[in-house]
């Protein structure tokens, strides 16, 4: 975060190192009073009465006042800061849904009907409005290089914009305890350029790739009738499970399972005979799956780009 890459984020890091410096000043000057203290002559106290006086001032001062006027300004600054986050209005913005679930994110473009999840792609340069529910708990949406953290609260929808023209892969993780796989509950921001963006956006608006051999279409097959299809969309084929992220273009996300493992086949192959055993709690059940079958699967899952 401190190293901002967006328009929020850099308001948040200004804030945050107007925070420090005072911070900084507050601690010497405390440090410094405390040497003084240790270190100075008792005075002869002659006019007890004087002296109490002259005792209580620093405190007074020190204690009362000057705290009290740092607290208001620094409150003051962050209410500003936050209603002058830019919160582009659903029209001029493209607008993503984001919902959060134990332990994944689900990413929506209503617009134009594109489902997938734990990878959000935006285009560089042009506003972004995410909005942000979840179906279970509380989750945190947090990018730090661009923008702030905010809640997912069950029955509302929170705002939160992206606004860079820094194209590149930005990491992002839950930030609001969630539950046993909380840190396991990752993501990544895909800033684009706006031609790569519509591109992206245009494959991932098709149904699922028919199978391209015979391997691939016993896949299918073997996913068609496992357990799957009860979580799993895959568009264009019978299953429209909505308990697990949509698997229609699985082959064109990076990462596994929430951002925790590269999307190879040796993973997947793991992920889908034992998720448990890679990140246990999670909802999804262990699979025995023949040898051959859970190869074909692996082929089918595999040709999803
Ligand atoms: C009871 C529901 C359920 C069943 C049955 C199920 N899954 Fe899942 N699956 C999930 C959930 C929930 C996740 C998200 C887990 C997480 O990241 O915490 C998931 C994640 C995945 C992922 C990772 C997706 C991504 O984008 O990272 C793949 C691949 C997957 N499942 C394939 C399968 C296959 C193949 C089967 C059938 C053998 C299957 N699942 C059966 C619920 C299920
Ligand atoms: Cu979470």
């Amino acid at each position: 975060m401190l190293s901002p890459m967006g328009a929020n984020a850099s308001r948040a890091a200004g804030l945050w190192w107007l925070m420090f410096w005072i911070g900084v000043v507050v601690w010497v000057l405390v440090t410094a009073a405390t040497l003084y203290a240790l270190v100075r002559r008792r005075r002869d106290r002659h006019d007890p009465l004087t002296a109490r006086r002259w005792e209580n001032a620093p405190l007074v001062w020190g204690g009362i006042v000057l705290p009290s006027v740092v607290l208001v300004l620094l409150t003051g600054v962050s209410i500003d800061a936050m209603r002058h986050r830019d919160h582009p209005d659903a029209s001029q913005a493209t607008v993503v849904q984001v919902i959060g679930h134990q332990w994944w994110w689900e990413v929506r473009y209503p617009e134009r009907d594109v489902v997938t999840a734990n990878e959000v792609h935006v285009p560089a340069g042009r506003p972004v409005r995410l909005e942000l529910t979840t179906a279970d708990v509380i989750h945190s949406f947090w990018v730090p290089a661009l923008a702030g953290k905010i809640d997912l609260v069950p029955g509302r929808s929170n705002t939160l914009s992206i606004n860079t023209d820094r194209p590149g892969v930005y990491e992002g993780r839950c930030a609001e305890f969630c539950g046993l796989q909380h840190a396991k509950m990752r993501f990544r921001v895909v800033v684009e350029p706006e031609s790569s963006f519509q591109d992206w956006l245009a494959a991932q608006g098709t149904s699922a790739a028919e199978p391209a051999d015979d391997l691939a279409a016993r896949g299918r097959q073997v996913f068609l009738s496992a357990s799957c299809v009860y979580c799993h969309t895959i568009r264009g084929t019978a299953a429209v499970g909505s308990v697990g992220p949509d698997l229609t273009h699985l082959a064109s996300r990076d990462t596994l399972a929430a951002g925790i493992m590269p999307n190879t086949k040796g993973h997947l192959g793991g992920w889908i005979v034992d998720p448990q055993q890679v990140k246990p709690g999670a909802r999804m059940p262990s699979s025995d799956l023949p040898p051959d079958d859970l190869q074909a699967l692996l082929a089918y899952l595999g040709s999803l780009a």
